[in-house]
């Protein structure tokens, strides 16, 4: 196998010597920053998260700060999730659209203050659109990507491990919240999120220097948790339907075909408003189940009823626990409804499958 040539804009992280000294087997690039995809196996690492406890460099999620007097109202016009709902110690996943309403990115937004906001972006360059807008309508904020990393701890034995690091206040954050907490006298926010469904916890680590210091704290910690380093893993995200910006969703699609009509609830002003809601959709975001061996996607596999194209593929991995073939596809939204069979065409040939309603709730 081939490898990535390293080199500076190819971002290392606070943590990379961590998870380099656990065993990385393979990366990807996320935010122009290394973001491991396997230590043991897909496989091994996925019974481990929804067993044990994981340490995640998610240093690649980007922050994005927004910061001064039109804060809010610059962040209001970028959302269409309505954000008079957002609370000063609370994050929200929010779709960000074009003027289009097609998608820019699925950042997770979280309040700061009255006059900051930090935008924790996925894989878009999403900096340079909102500096855009910023610039172009003259607005007073600053704008800026500040050294603040995003270490994730997931799975179930993740709230005992945090407790032993940052003390009992840990146990009481709730879902979407966050407190700040201190590290070797360093205040961060701890938030109770992350790109799992197996819960957790992120930390926005402040400051590339407390990086090595929190892993090395966190592993030492959790030893008898039989905590090791991990990723977002595809098998659980498929089964917990955690949409991947640029791979299931992009520019194409509004959020309803993203599936996330839930977060577009704002009642003011935003860009693309009216477009979004004239736009004719047909297509929508649904859980596939395929059958046979099949192998890794990463191309769109085209999507038939009957014979016709219907859709496409854009995720899929095999589940052990569900024991199939899990997929993630962007299908007709009436001709392709739950319980519909239809056929996926993989590199290596045609695969029976059905729409499914059962892996996401
Ligand atoms: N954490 C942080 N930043 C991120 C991600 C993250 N930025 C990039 C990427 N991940 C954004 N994508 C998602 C997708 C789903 C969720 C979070 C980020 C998620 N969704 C919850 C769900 O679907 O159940 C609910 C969200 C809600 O109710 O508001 O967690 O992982 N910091």
């Amino acid at each position: 196998m081939a490898t990535i040539t390293p080199s500076i804009r190819i971002r290392r992280t606070p943590f990379s010597p961590g998870v380099e000294k656990a065993g990385v087997k393979s990366y990807t690039v996320y935010n122009h920053t290394l973001l491991a995809t396997e230590f043991d196996n897909y496989v091994e690492d996925y019974h481990h998260l929804k067993r044990d406890v994981q340490i995640w460099d998610v240093a690649c999620e980007k922050q994005v700060r927004i910061q001064g007097f039109d804060a809010e109202k610059l962040m209001k016009l970028l959302s269409p999730r309505d954000l008079t709902k957002l609370h000063q110690d609370q994050c929200f996943y929010i779709p960000m659209i074009d003027k289009n309403g097609g998608m820019l990115n699925d950042p997770v937004a979280i309040k700061i203050g009255i006059n900051e906001y930090w935008v924790s972006i996925a894989d878009s360059d999403y900096l340079l659109y909102i500096l855009g807008v910023a610039d172009a309508l003259k607005l007073n904020v600053t704008i800026d990507e500040p050294d603040i990393s995003p270490l994730a701890v997931q799975g179930p034995k993740s709230e005992d491990l945090m407790a032993r690091v940052f003390g009992n206040e840990v146990r009481s954050i709730k879902f979407f919240r966050y407190k700040k907490l201190l590290f070797e006298g360093r205040k961060m926010i701890v938030a109770r999120s992350g790109y799992s469904k197996q819960s957790g916890f992120e930390i926005y680590v402040d400051g590339f220097e407390y990086g090595m210091p929190l892993w090395d704290k966190l592993m030492n910690a959790g030893r008898d948790l039989n905590v090791r380093a991990g990723c977002p893993n595809l098998i659980e995200r498929i089964e917990s339907g955690l949409l991947s910006y640029g791979n299931d969703v992009t520019r194409e699609h509004t959020p309803f075909e993203a599936g996330l009509s839930k977060y577009v609830d704002s009642k003011e002003e935003f860009l693309g408003k009216l477009n979004l809601q004239k736009r004719s959709f047909n297509k929508i975001i649904r859980p596939i189940e395929i059958d046979g061996e099949i192998p890794s996607c990463d191309r769109h596999w085209p999507v038939f009823l009957n014979g016709k194209r219907t859709g496409i593929i854009t995720s899929a991995v095999y589940s052990p626990d569900f024991n199939c073939n899990v997929a993630i596809g962007m299908v007709d939204i009436e001709k392709a409804p739950a319980g519909t069979q239809i056929e996926v065409e993989t590199q290596n040939g045609f695969h029976k499958a059905q729409v499914n309603s059962q892996f996401w709730n």
